[in-house]
């Protein structure tokens, strides 16, 4: 895939800036349809910046989550496009997911999901764009493959994990992708204990799943027992602190009830840091007690293990900077954000500086480990990096964007968002070497920036040029609900197939010839083979009898860029999309007598229309 180079982009809209230049010189009023108060040359600047031109290509990336759609999407930078969907935790008839019989059995009975952290695979703590990660609040994390962008594991709903908020980030070598409770419940799962007894009897699991180096597979690797605090985002170390994963928590008051009250009494929360090779080898040598189904290891029993960070008033973020010096823990009722400095989180451990204790996990002295209080502003949530030494902190109250140094804590910058900001996202930004230039404000509400859609507004992002000293916003692009995080990666570290080569095909099912498709019965049962090649769905009709088990396997032969070839049967509920070279089955009871025709849903060809067929229930 080539990448056109700015200079092309720069000679593309020279027409535009010497406009801006001529115009900024004779009369610097706004042009018809600007924002009040830019001028010409703002305003070419700015669409300057993100232009890219019809058939060039843009520079990065954007995976955002969907929040309780339960799917990714993926947008290009700058341009914002909107390029592609892909269906996670629920169905998505435009590509037939949830309707095939793998990606069916793979959803199980959840058919929704709220997805919130994608985590892309690193290797040595940078991004390898090999795959995507994605968690879910039901206690999963699904794994797409990013060589076809397609879902390929759903883990879970692991056991004892409720609210799996603070996940699904992964560790530098993508060793783990962790999880954590954010809804404390009485564990295992299906036992009934009332509110009443929540301090004591309820708990939180911390849970690291172990990512197969070779082929991504996901597995479970070990669990943590935890006091019932709101386990809320998470972070892993990286060089100085790598093997150390952070998940910050609210309510360590431990109530109930009207939390908004009851949860924002004491004046600070905590941050928790576990030590997860730690984890890796108690879960190695069988430690823990079982509950669920799995080892649960107490940390009481297991010195060392967790350490537990005074942090701001009821924080969200936690995040490590890109030389994994500091942890940056975010108090969202406060108006400071806070530096934690590893070197001294380590000295603290090591001389036992703690002030106490919850549930046997010690915590750690707040003035031995803190090297800073910087004051960002009201509300501050998330905290992305730059490449050189600066970090930029989204402040929900105040609804902008700081932006200040690692080390001598000057906030130097504010750019506003419209509307109240939660995540941001900056190029490569929560790696070892963040790319700078763009920066993402992932805004939760929009407030009047789009054409009115009714009471269902969609949500606005806002992308943020920080080439310079001064941040600058050039551009709103819309995404669907609801986007919590994303991440940015640069266009050329995915290398993406667009056919499946017919010589990976191996599913026992496929035909590669029209000639073997057909039909065949084994008792009750019958098996379809189908093949769908420009422009026949062959065989064009068949017969089954009612009560039929039926199982129809579609190959799409094509080798050919963009043939896609769906099928839809009327009647049946049944919707499934091939790609060129790719086999897929979709399994039905036959309950309906008559005549059902099918068709090809995918425009394909000037014969697209003449793809169909008729299924005759007998
Ligand atoms: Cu801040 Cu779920 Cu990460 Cu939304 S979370 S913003
Ligand atoms: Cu095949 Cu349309």
């Amino acid at each position: 895939m080539k990448i056109e180079g700015k200079g092309k982009v720069l000679a593309s809209v020279a027409g535009i800036v010497a406009l801006g230049l001529l115009a900024g010189r004779c009369a610097p009023s706004a042009p018809k349809g600007a924002r009040k108060g830019a001028t010409v040359s703002d305003a070419a600047q700015a669409a300057m910046k993100v232009y890219v031109a019809p058939g060039d290509l843009d520079e990065y990336y954007m995976f955002a989550s969907g929040g309780h759609s339960g799917q990714m999407y993926v947008y290009g930078l700058p341009s914002g496009r909107h390029l592609s969907t892909i269906p996670v935790f629920t169905p998505y008839p435009a590509t037939g997911y949830g309707f095939d019989d793998d990606s069916k059995k793979m959803l199980g009975e959840l058919t929704w999901g709220d997805t919130h952290h994608p985590a892309l695979s690193e290797t040595n703590g940078d991004y390898d764009g090999r795959w995507l990660f994605i968690n879910d609040m039901n206690g999963r994390i699904a794994r797409i493959d990013l060589r076809d962008f397609k879902t390929k594991q759903i883990i879970g709903p692991v056991p004892n994990v409720s609210g799996n908020h603070g996940s699904s980030f992964v560790t530098p070598g993508t060793e783990y992708s962790v999880m954590a409770s954010r809804f404390s419940i009485p564990i295992p799962k299906g036992t009934a204990v009332e509110v009443a007894k929540y301090a004591t009897d309820y708990k939180g699991v911390l849970t690291g799943i172990k990512v197969d180096p070779k082929t991504g597979e996901m597995s479970f690797g070990w669990q943590i027992l935890m006091p019932p605090f709101d386990y809320d985002l998470g972070d892993a170390g990286k060089l100085v602190s790598n093997g150390w994963v952070f998940f910050s928590a609210y309510n360590t008051e431990r109530a109930t009830g009207k939390l908004e009250i009851t949860a924002s009494q004491r004046d600070r929360d905590y941050i928790a840091a576990v030590d997860w090779r730690m984890a890796e080898q108690l879960a190695a040598k069988g430690e823990g007690q079982l509950i669920g189904g799995v080892k649960v290891i107490d940390p009481a029993k297991n010195p060392g293990l967790v350490y537990f960070m005074p942090c701001g008033k009821s924080p969200h973020g936690v995040d490590v900077s890109p030389d994994g010096k500091y942890v940056i823990g975010s108090g969202k009722l406060a108006g400071i954000t806070t530096a934690f400095n590893w070197e001294k989180i380590e000295t603290a451990i090591r001389n036992k500086d703690f002030t106490g204790d919850e549930d046997g996990i010690p915590v750690l002295k707040y003035e031995s480990i803190k090297d800073a209080e910087v004051p960002v502003g009201l509300g501050p949530l998330h905290t992305q990096f730059g490449p050189d030494g600066y970090a930029y902190t989204s402040l929900f109250v105040d609804s902008a964007i700081a932006k200040w140094k690692l080390g001598t804590w000057e906030v130097v910058d504010k750019v506003p968002m419209s509307y109240s900001i939660g995540h941001l996202s900056s190029a490569e930004g929560d790696t070892v070497s963040p790319d700078g230039k763009w920066l993402v404000g992932l805004n939760k509400l929009s407030h009047g920036r789009h054409l009115t859609v009714g009471p269902s507004q969609p949500e606005s992002s806002q992308l943020v040029d920080i080439t310079e000293e001064k941040m600058k916003l050039v551009l709103d692009f819309f995404t669907e609900p609801e986007p919590h995080y994303a991440q940015i990666i640069k266009a050329d570290k995915i290398k993406a197939i667009e056919v499946y080569p017919k010589e990976e095909n191996k599913h026992p099912l496929a035909v590669w010839d029209v000639k073997d498709a057909g039909v065949t019965r084994n008792g009750n049962k019958v098996t379809v083979k189908m093949v769908e090649v420009r422009s026949t769905i062959t065989p064009t009709d068949f017969e089954v009898k009612e009560g039929d088990e039926v199982t129809i396997a579609v190959t799409n032969i094509e080798q050919t860029t963009d043939e896609l070839h769906g099928l839809g049967i009327l009647d049946y509920n049944i919707n499934i999309v091939i790609d060129p070279g790719e086999t897929k089955t979709v399994t039905f009871k036959a309950k309906k007598k008559g005549v059902f025709p099918y068709y090809c849903t995918n425009f394909c060809s000037a014969l697209h229309q003449e793809m169909q067929g008729y299924l005759i229930v007998r």
